[in-house]
C-alpha cells in the first residue's frame, strides 16, 4: 500500500482568513486554481473553508463550531441543508460576513456556498489527521474511475452523486472482478448494498478490460474482487443525494 500522498495536502486543512497567494512559480501550484475561478461573488471577499461541527440552536439557527478552535460562525444557506447535517462534522466553503444584519457581533456569519459532511458525528476524539483524510476523500473525486491494481481498488473509497457512473479499469497484470452481490462473495459480510439497490457483478476482467455501472440509489456500497477478497481487495462507493448534501448558491 503506497502511503506517500497522505501528507501533500497538509496545508489545506483549515484556512480562516487565508492570505491571498501570489502566483509563485515554484511553490504550491494547485490549490489556488479552484478558488480563482469562483472569486467574483463579493468584491474583496476571499473564499475560505472550515471544518467544524454543525449544530442547530433551539431557534433553528445553524452554527459552526470550528474544529480545534473557539471560533463560532452562524451559517447561512438553505435550511434543509443544515437540518440534514446537524451534529455532524462538516467541511464548509464560502465567504465570511453577510449582507444581513449581524444579530450578535461576537458570532460572525459565514455564507456557505458548499457543504460536505465528513464525519457523521461531532465526537471530540476525532484527530485532525482523520478530518484531513475525510476531506481529501470528499473533495478529491470528481469522476468515478477506479483502477484495479494487483490487490487493490484505487481509490478504495469513491464518492459520487446519485446518477453518476463508476468505471473500473483493470490496470494490473492479473485477472480481477467487481462483485457487489453478497451471494457471490467469499464472505457474505464483505458485500453490503443500500436497500433498494440491485446486486451487480462484472464477470472476469482480464488486464486492460473495464466494467462500469451507474449508481442511482444513494447509500454506501461495499464490494469486492472475489478472487482476492481474502487478501483484502475490497472497495467502497458512497452515493450521495446531491440535492440534499450539496448546495450551490
Ligand atoms: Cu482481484
Amino acid at each position: 500500500m503506497p502511503g506517500g500522498n497522505n501528507t501533500v495536502q497538509a496545508g489545506n486543512m483549515e484556512m480562516p482568513g487565508m492570505m491571498h497567494m501570489q502566483g509563485h512559480d515554484s511553490a504550491m501550484p494547485a490549490p489556488a486554481n479552484k478558488r480563482s475561478a469562483e472569486g467574483s461573488k463579493a468584491p474583496g471577499a476571499a473564499e475560505v473553508s472550515f471544518n467544524g461541527c454543525l449544530t442547530l440552536t433551539a431557534e433553528g439557527r445553524a452554527m459552526l463550531n470550528v474544529f480545534q478552535s473557539r471560533k463560532v460562525y452562524r451559517l447561512e444557506a438553505q435550511p434543509l441543508l443544515f437540518s440534514q447535517n446537524a451534529n455532524r462534522m462538516v467541511h464548509v466553503t464560502g465567504y465570511l460576513g453577510s449582507v444581513l444584519a449581524v444579530e450578535d457581533p461576537r458570532v460572525p456569519s459565514f455564507v456557505v456556498s458548499r457543504l460536505d459532511p465528513i464525519v457523521p458525528n461531532c465526537s471530540g476524539k476525532i484527530t485532525s489527521a482523520q478530518i484531513q483524510q475525510a476531506v481529501m476523500k470528499q473533495t478529491a473525486v470528481t469522476q468515478g474511475v477506479v483502477n484495479m491494481g494487483d490487490l487493490s481498488f484505487t481509490p478504495q473509497t469513491i464518492i459520487l452523486n446519485a446518477g453518476q457512473r463508476v468505471v473500473w479499469r483493470n490496470t494490473s497484470s492479473v485477472t480481477h472482478n467487481v462483485i457487489g452481490d453478497p451471494s457471490q462473495a467469499v464472505n457474505r459480510v464483505d458485500v453490503k448494498l443500500p436497500s433498494g439497490s440491485r446486486p451487480f457483478g462484472s464477470g472476469y476482467l482480464q488486464p486492460g478490460q473495464s466494467f462500469s455501472r451507474v449508481f442511482d440509489v444513494p447509500g454506501t456500497y461495499q464490494y469486492v474482487c472475489t478472487l482476492h477478497e481474502n487478501l483484502g481487495m475490497k472497495g467502497v462507493i458512497i452515493v450521495k443525494a446531491p440535492q440534499i448534501l450539496r448546495a450551490e448558491k
